[in-house]
């Protein structure tokens, strides 16, 4: 089971869902922290697509880890080889393979320990997990093809087939399996009852949906009496909650879609923002930069750009679910528009500044 067309078969499993975690990995990026040139072009249909994207990496990510395990256990004698190089080009191979190791496993920890919101490291999150991605499909890249003509000679299953090497890959199939739908019901509704050990329960929450940071978390447990939405732009003005409630108020059916794994459609009502924009004279390619009332924290202030904040979706919600937001969902007003990672959903909104 120590051969290589073992290595070959996991190979591919683990190749299949390390690409698709890379990629939709790359897409969360640039969609919560996006280039300037790429700003004003990404999309904001489908209006769930980052529910789909950001699901499937949390989905292969948690697939890569009984994989990678799987793949480690079947290489392990040749990691201890003895003696450690036997050419220059020998030990630069066994270089690559051990920065791909080193940083394969530290990707998937730190991945999985951010989808149960456990960051037990003086590091940032994001930027090693984006550095990290790089250096690992980097470090694949340069595997694969050194081992191009091994994987040639084994990519088919010899005759007669090995039956105790059959029996290993369906157990880690198997494996790979069952914590992937006992998992990707955090995102995918039709596996919800199934979610057995996913950390969150997307039905589960004030309101019928989980929260992320709790109002007491962020110091916002109790909105300001004074409460007033500030919009600056070229016409600035300032609404009380019962101005709000007199403009034209709309739905929306708008998914949270957290980075760290969960997601949940709510039905939303409030004010568009495109309508807020206009009244402040906004011109019509301005974004509008949202600041919430909380006093510090990575997501107090979320830039929009023109595009999702002039589509019809996009709200100032002042409702979820039929009823009005509570402190943990946002209260006294919150945004929620197509498309985007739940970290930009502000809560708690108390200024709108148009770019
Ligand atoms: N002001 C503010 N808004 C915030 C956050 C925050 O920390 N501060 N967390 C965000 C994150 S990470 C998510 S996933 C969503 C969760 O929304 P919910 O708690 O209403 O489900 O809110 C977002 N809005
Ligand atoms: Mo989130």
């Amino acid at each position: 089971m120590h051969e290589p067309r073992t290595a070959v078969v996991l190979g591919r499993w683990l190749g299949a869902a390390l690409l698709t975690c890379f990629l939709t990995g790359l897409l969360s990026h640039l969609l919560q922290q996006p280039p300037t040139w790429l700003r004003d072009h990404l999309p904001s249909r489908p209006v769930d697509g980052y529910r789909v994207s950001q699901g499937l990496h949390v989905v292969s990510g948690t697939a890569a880890i009984p994989l990678l395990g799987a793949k480690l256990w079947t290489v392990y004698p040749r990691l201890f080889e003895w003696p450690p190089a036997r050419s220059v080009a020998h030990a630069l191979e066994r270089l690559g393979i051990a920065v791909l190791v080193a940083s394969m496993l530290l990707e998937v920890f730190t991945g999985l320990l951010n989808t149960l919101q456990w960051y037990p490291w003086p590091f940032p999150f994001r930027q090693t997990h984006f550095w990290l991605g790089w250096l690992a499909t980097g470090g694949l890249l340069l595997h694969v093809a050194a081992k191009a003509p091994l994987i040639a000679a084994h990519w088919r299953r010899p005759r007669p087939g090995l039956a105790q090497r059959r029996a290993f890959l369906t157990a880690v199939t198997t494996a790979a399996a069952a914590v992937t739908l006992t998992t990707a019901g955090q995102s995918v509704p039709w596996l919800r009852r199934l979610d057995l050990l996913a950390p969150r329960r997307p039905d589960l929450g004030p309101q019928g949906l989980p929260v992320n940071r709790t109002a007491a978390q962020a110091g916002t447990t109790t909105a300001p009496a004074d409460w007033r939405l500030r919009v600056d732009g070229p016409r600035p003005l300032e609404l009380t909650m019962d101005q709000l409630l007199q403009l034209p108020q709309y739905n929306s059916e708008l998914p949270i879609s957290c980075v760290e794994g969960w997601s949940a459609s709510a039905h939303w009502s409030g004010v568009r923002i495109t309508e807020l924009l206009d009244l402040a004279g906004a011109p019509n390619g301005a974004g509008v930069r949202v600041t919430s009332l909380e006093a510090d924290g990575p997501y107090r202030v979320m830039d929009m750009p023109a595009h999702y904040a002039r589509h019809p979706l996009t709200l100032l919600a002042l409702r979820v679910n039929g009823q009005v937001l509570t402190p943990d969902h946002g209260y006294p007003a919150r945004i929620i528009a197509p498309n985007r990672p739940g970290v930009l959903q502000t809560k708690w909104v108390s200024r709108l500044e148009v770019l």
